[in-house]
């Protein structure tokens, strides 16, 4: 048997599910049992009946399976896989600005720790943020963290005006805007997919901004389109030319050129979901106290998208 079969088998002894995030490498995705974007894996963790979830992401997509699931046992291939935009709000500087800000309420976009997200009043993914956000009662003034340029979008189409943190995704703020141009210059009418974790330059140029869900949907609903230009991290083209075989994808290369990866999305490898597996080993655990305040905003979230 090759690993991936060996790993198909363990989670059948075991009743183990495998999930993936869309920006896990090709093989991660093709050995899972769910792939999705982190409200659909929060939504599927959420009702699982596995004793064992792998969460084959970065650390704060297992936590948050974690929380849903105190329960069950939480595994993640490589527990040092973080994430900058999460890294760039800890807890006790959330923790600051609330306490200046007595009588706001916090929203929390889910790349964040359960710390963070045990100080907020309701998390939100690029899935949902702007159907939550019009939820909200207008008179309510808000603090939005921690990924500005997400934040910025959500001003703009609601017209709120949160208060934003200061926090960015090193990944969606390196996208060119200059290989945006050119792109479209050497392919007119094609369209320009971008995520709104991407800088308001880039936005700009966009003709569909989403979530990686929203604009794998969009992909689908629109076979007359041969041809799409997309900015966000490159693993969702593995979903996208699956699911469209006949549609060339082709994505926004970084400032300096090169592919435009998450090296901590990077870091899970087949060999690693492997061990883990196999060892039970890198059980995610949240303190309980913690857990016990995150689980509020998460829940009013699924309960509001
Ligand atoms: O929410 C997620 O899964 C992330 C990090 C990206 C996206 O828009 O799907
Ligand atoms: Fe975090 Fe950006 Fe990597 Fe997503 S792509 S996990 S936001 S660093």
């Amino acid at each position: 048997m090759n690993l991936s079969e060996q790993i198909r088998q363990l989670c059948q002894e075991k009743n183990a599910i495998i999930m993936a995030h869309y920006y896990q490498r090709p093989e991660i995705q093709d050995v899972a049992d769910f792939v999705g974007d982190s409200l659909a894996l929060a939504q599927v963790a959420a009702t699982t009946d596995a004793d064992i979830i792998v969460m084959c992401g970065v650390h704060f997509m297992a936590e948050t399976a974690k929380i849903l699931c105190p329960d069950k046992k939480v595994l993640i291939p490589e527990p040092a896989a973080g994430c900058s935009l999460a890294d760039s709000c800890k807890a006790e500087d959330l923790a600051a600005w609330k306490a200046e800000h007595p009588d706001h309420l916090v929203v929390s976009y889910v790349n964040t720790s359960a710390a963070v997200k045990a100080l907020t009043d309701v998390v939100v993914t690029s899935s949902n943020a702007l159907k939550i956000v019009k939820q909200l009662p207008e008179d309510k003034p808000i603090l939005f963290g921690p990924d500005q340029n997400l934040g910025g979008y959500i001003n703009l189409m609601t017209g709120r005006k949160m208060d934003l943190w200061n926090g960015g995704c090193h990944v969606h703020a390196r996208f060119s805007v200059e290989a945006i141009l050119s792109l479209k210059q050497q392919y007119p009418d094609t369209k320009v997919l971008a995520h709104p974790e991407c800088k308001a330059v880039v936005l700009q140029h966009a003709d569909v901004i989403g979530s990686t869900q929203a604009l794998l949907n969009y992909a689908k609903e629109h076979p007359e389109q041969k041809r799409f230009i997309v900015a966000t991290e490159s693993g969702i083209l593995h979903e996208m030319q699956k699911a469209c075989p006949d549609v060339a994808f082709i994505p926004v290369p970084a400032e300096g050129g090169g592919c435009n990866e998450c090296e901590y999305m990077r870091m899970n490898t087949l060999q690693k979901l492997y061990d883990c597996l196999l060892n039970e080993s890198n059980e995610i655990v949240v303190d309980e106290s913690v857990a016990k305040d995150a689980i509020r905003p998460i829940q009013r979230m699924l309960e509001m998208s």
